[in-house]
């Protein structure tokens, strides 16, 4: 399936919007995984993201297989780290930590990339990741050594979210980082969406229906929720409510 971005851009065209729940390898044990994409496979959600900030190797190798046995949704992955490339997933976001200025994340993990990415089927979505404060230090900023960019630098961020698109990114994701204490305020999103002739996902800290309806109406293409489910999967039945 080498289909994942195009799709993603007819779904903007069509006025759909898009909802990724994501999956740690780490914190989702396999024997759950079936029961867990059941629910998913019933809900509004569009897209399987999978991966963490850290993940122990091989994790997601093998939660990517069995996923691909239980779900027609597209599996993206949403790498912490190389370790976590699977030939198994249909696309990859190659994040590019945009708004930090640690190159390991900006371009040497994605030279190292290169060896496993050369001959693969993956269809590989080139991304740029802008982590925005939250409240908290996330996971993301602690692997990565780099600091987000405060929320009231919304010009900062518009900029940064505008580079990526002019150096030829295909997608922009708006993070406030998994289990934020606050999602990405509607203001920054709705002048980062002005700015953009790309797709803009945004993710962290998303916990209700109206939250999701916030970052929707906002400007949001395709929101990332991974705690929400993973604290309650009961939250499946609330999101019925949007859209
Ligand atoms: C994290 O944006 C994703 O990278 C999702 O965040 O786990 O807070 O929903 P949550």
């Amino acid at each position: 399936m080498k289909e994942i971005y195009h799709n993603i851009l007819y779904s903007i065209f069509e006025g759909k919007k898009m909802l990724a729940i994501l999956i740690d390898p780490d914190k989702m044990a396999l024997q759950q995984l079936s029961a867990f994409i059941q629910k998913v496979n019933l809900s509004m959600a569009t897209h399987i993201f999978v991966g963490g900030s850290t993940v122990e190797d091989h994790l997601t190798e093998a939660l990517v297989f069995e996923l691909q046995k239980h779900t027609k949704l597209p599996i993206v992955l949403f790498p912490g780290d190389i370790t976590q490339i699977s030939e198994h997933a249909d696309a990859l976001l190659f994040l590019s930590l945009i708004s930090g200025d640690n190159p390991d994340y900006l371009i040497k993990k994605h030279i190292s990339a290169v060896a496993q990415l050369r001959h693969s089927n993956l269809e590989v979505i080139p991304t740029g990741y802008v982590l925005i404060e939250n409240g908290k230090e996330t996971s993301v900023e602690k692997v990565t050594q780099t600091k987000p960019i405060p929320r009231q630098n919304i010009q900062q961020i518009i900029d940064t979210a505008k580079a990526g698109e002019l150096l030829g990114m295909k997608l922009i994701y708006l993070e406030s980082g998994s289990g934020a204490l606050q999602p990405i305020p509607a203001e920054i999103i709705c002048a980062v969406k002005n700015e953009l002739n790309i797709p803009l996902i945004v993710g962290g800290g998303i916990r209700t229906a109206q939250e999701l309806e916030i970052a929707y109406q906002s400007g949001a293409d395709l929101v990332v929720i991974g705690t929400a489910f993973e604290d309650d999967d009961t939250f499946f039945e609330e999101l019925k409510l949007v859209l």
